[in-house]
């Protein structure tokens, strides 16, 4: 009748060191836990930080730079960017009083913006050298054969003559819309 108790104590040593070990075992699960999490907080911090700092940068790349950049773009867009025009020079194209058909430029009168270029592509169909020249405006563009841009600068205000200055058809020489027209500078 011994057995019993000691057979009874025994399992209740067991169970209470059973209990200490798992208690022991749950602390050191705990404490691990505890170090898992807040190495996993650390990295989340880490983490954020170097996110908000990436992301504060593109902000700021797109709050200052961004817009500085467009306003630039805009501000080239309205003072410095060249106005284009295209236009060609065509022997024998255009009609005169008579129905005969006269070498002529197809635009012959151009606004500019006084100070501001004025590029003109100009496709010379002929294979002779025209001109638009206006000496008053500072302007003398060689139309050389085939496609080529040229650019204009006008310094000053005014409505400014030119004429072809290299001699083709006399008709058309003589004539504003064919070899002449004016340079409208505002
Ligand atoms: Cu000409």
């Amino acid at each position: 009748m011994s057995s019993p108790p000691a057979a009874s104590h025994s399992p209740a040593i067991e169970r209470a060191q059973s209990a200490d070990d798992e208690r022991l075992d749950s602390e050191r699960a705990g404490q691990r836990l505890t170090l898992i999490l807040f190495a996993g907080i650390l990295a989340l911090a880490i983490i954020g930080t170097t996110v908000s700092v990436v992301a504060s940068s593109v902000m700021h790349g797109g709050r200052t730079t961004a817009p500085r950049t467009s306003t630039l773009a805009n501000v080239n867009t309205g003072a410095s960017s060249p106005q284009h025009i295209s236009l060609s020079v065509v022997p024998g194209s255009k009609p005169g009083p008579k129905g005969e058909k006269y070498d002529a430029f197809s635009k012959t009168n151009f606004a500019v913006k006084v100070g501001r270029p004025l590029q003109l592509t100009i496709d010379n169909k002929d294979d002779a050298v025209h001109s638009i020249t206006a000496a008053s405006a500072g302007v003398n563009v060689v139309v050389m054969p085939g496609v080529h841009t040229y650019t204009i600068v006008v310094g000053r205000a005014g409505r400014f003559k030119w004429i072809c200055a290299y001699p083709c058809d006399p008709y058309s020489m003589a004539t504003v819309g064919y070899m002449q027209g004016y340079i409208t500078a505002t």
